[in-house]
């Protein structure tokens, strides 16, 4: 009988969960890439814990947070162009703020506005799949006009272990692979989608292998070692930009908060588990490394902290000041001809704003 423990998929990993590692590979990272990785990592931490309690202040809307996550997320972007194109799913907010989208920008998003889901178009960002795994194709196909006009561009689709179960998945691998697209498929593999934990979605021992079946490389990363995801990124995008096709990375990594602000991860996680997972903080390994290199202090921790604190109240307070619309948007935008019943559910609203019953 197949043994899936046979399948030689290691993971890449340069810095372990102590800020040690494979010095020769560490020296290789200059000081202001490490400063700059640590900066992008702490500022999305920060923005991260403000959201999450803004929504439990009634200030925005659901919210998906992502700490725990960084490494991945930002490791994989800072191994990208700018003109490279990102198709991120609702967990990805700091690839996004790490590839430009300004956190005002993002405000509008969780705010409900109508202008929160439409990027600035000089960022090469699709807008925020909620779909699972549609985003794929959508990379797939991006990258597919990328080779067909001679650009030398990439693309990025990023995703759950969840998405690895949709059709959407296996179809664009497919298809990537056969047309040989510059497509890069980035899971970070927090090992829930939700409340269903990884034992139930695969029973492949990891993501990674399952690129072996479409005719593409795979590779499992350490997610939570921004150095490992940086390099492997790196190779996946310089290989996809010679023309070499794509490649599908697992970043091994946990979400340390609820899947939502809807979510209680208690009902599905044991706290101990919780706890091993935090003792592998990817901010923790990359700040004991920095302090080893006499980088960082307590002292510029503090300073860093309160700047990005109000980063985000002016973000805040302009997205607020600068909000247009109505309840109306809620119904204008889905049908090109509202259906009969959404025709009428508007009449309602519109005349129980007009009566003062609703805002
Ligand atoms: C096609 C589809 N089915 C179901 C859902 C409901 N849903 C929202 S998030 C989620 C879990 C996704 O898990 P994963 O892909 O691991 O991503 P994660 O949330 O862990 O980042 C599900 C099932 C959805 N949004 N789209
Ligand atoms: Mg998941």
């Amino acid at each position: 009988m197949f043994d899936p423990k046979e399948l030689p998929v290691e993971m890449v990993q340069i810095l372990d969960e102590n800020g040690n590692g494979d010095e020769a590979k560490i020296a290789a990272f200059s000081d202001e890439w490490l400063l700059d990785a640590y900066r992008a990592m702490r500022r999305a931490r920060v923005v991260d814990e403000r959201l999450l309690r803004m929504q439990r202040q009634g200030r925005i809307g659901t919210y998906a947070p992502f700490s725990g996550q960084e490494a991945a997320q930002i490791g994989s972007v800072l191994a990208l162009q700018k003109d490279d194109w990102i198709f991120p799913s609702y967990r990805e907010v700091a690839v996004c703020l790490t590839h430009g989208m300004p956190l005002e920008q993002f405000f509008h998003y969780v705010r409900g506005r109508l202008s929160g889901k439409r990027m600035p178009e000089e960022l090469n960002i699709f807008p925020t799949q909620i779909i699972i795994a549609a985003q794929t194709l959508h990379a797939v196909g991006c990258a597919w006009a990328t080779k067909l006009k001679g650009e030398s561009h990439v693309s990025v689709a990023y995703f759950g272990d969840g998405a690895t179960s949709e059709g959407d998945f296996h179809e664009a691998m497919n298809f990537a692979a056969v047309y040989n697209v510059p497509v890069i498929f980035f899971c970070q593999n927090n090992q829930y989608a939700i409340s269903v934990p990884y034992a139930k979605q695969t029973a492949s021992r990891t993501i990674a292998q399952k690129a072996l079946a479409y005719g593409m490389k795979g590779v499992l990363v350490d997610g939570n070692d921004v150095l490992a995801v940086y390099e492997t990124m790196k190779q996946a995008v310089e290989a996809a930009r010679r023309g070499e096709g794509p490649m599908l990375i697992e970043a091994l990594t946990y979400r340390l908060g609820p899947h939502t602000t809807a979510d209680d991860p208690t009902k599905y996680r044991h706290p101990e588990e919780v706890e091993t997972w935090r003792r592998k903080d990817p901010l923790h390994r990359l700040r004991v490394l920095l302090e080893r290199r006499g980088l960082w202090t307590d002292a510029k921790e503090e300073e860093f902290v309160a700047k990005v604190n109000e980063e985000v109240t002016a973000a805040y307070e302009a997205a607020v000041a600068s909000e247009s619309g109505s309840i109306a948007d809620v119904f204008d935008y889905v049908y090109s001809e509202a259906p009969k019943l959404l025709a009428e559910q508007k009449e309602e609203v519109m005349r129980r704003k007009q009566a003062k019953e609703v805002k």
